[in-house]
């Protein structure tokens, strides 16, 4: 078995496919009588295929879904396409992933746990800190 791994990596390199990174998630801190939140993040396909965000899911919510807001209005959406060699923000007043059904209180500084599903990539597990959001967006804190 292990004299075919290196011609499989090769095969691997080969091949077209999409390499997704995700960078810079964080989740909205909202009151504590709120339902729902939202992530957001910035998805890179470094690869040379496009990908599609196709679900998602959150360890602080039942449920989460793939919005997009239009004219101030939310929609659901199939899927966010990842085109080949981009990137794609998921923003307020944008993309974002909607976290329907919240299990617990959202508290500044802890991390959620979001796990994304790709149609070729599969999942990606992402670490998401709370945050204060929106109104400040511009201000990006590094800790
Ligand atoms: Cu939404």
């Amino acid at each position: 078995m292990r004299r075919f791994l290196p011609s499989l990596i090769l095969l691997g390199v080969a091949l077209a496919q999409p390499k997704i990174e995700v960078k810079d998630a964080w989740v909205r801190e909202v009151p504590p009588n709120s339902r729902s939140s939202a992530a957001y993040m910035v998805i890179e396909n470094q690869g040379n295929e496009p990908d599609k965000l196709i679900g998602a899911k959150s360890d602080i919510s039942k449920v989460a879904e793939i919005h997009e807001t239009v004219g101030g209005k939310m929609r659901r959406v199939k899927y966010i396409e990842i085109p080949a060699g981009k990137k794609v923000e998921l923003k307020p007043g944008g993309y974002h992933i909607m976290l329907i059904d919240l299990k617990k209180p959202t508290k500044e500084g802890q991390q959620v746990e979001l796990v994304l599903q790709f149609e070729k990539s599969g999942q990606v597990k992402v670490n998401a800190p709370l945050k204060k959001g929106i109104g400040k967006m511009e201000e990006h804190h590094h800790h």
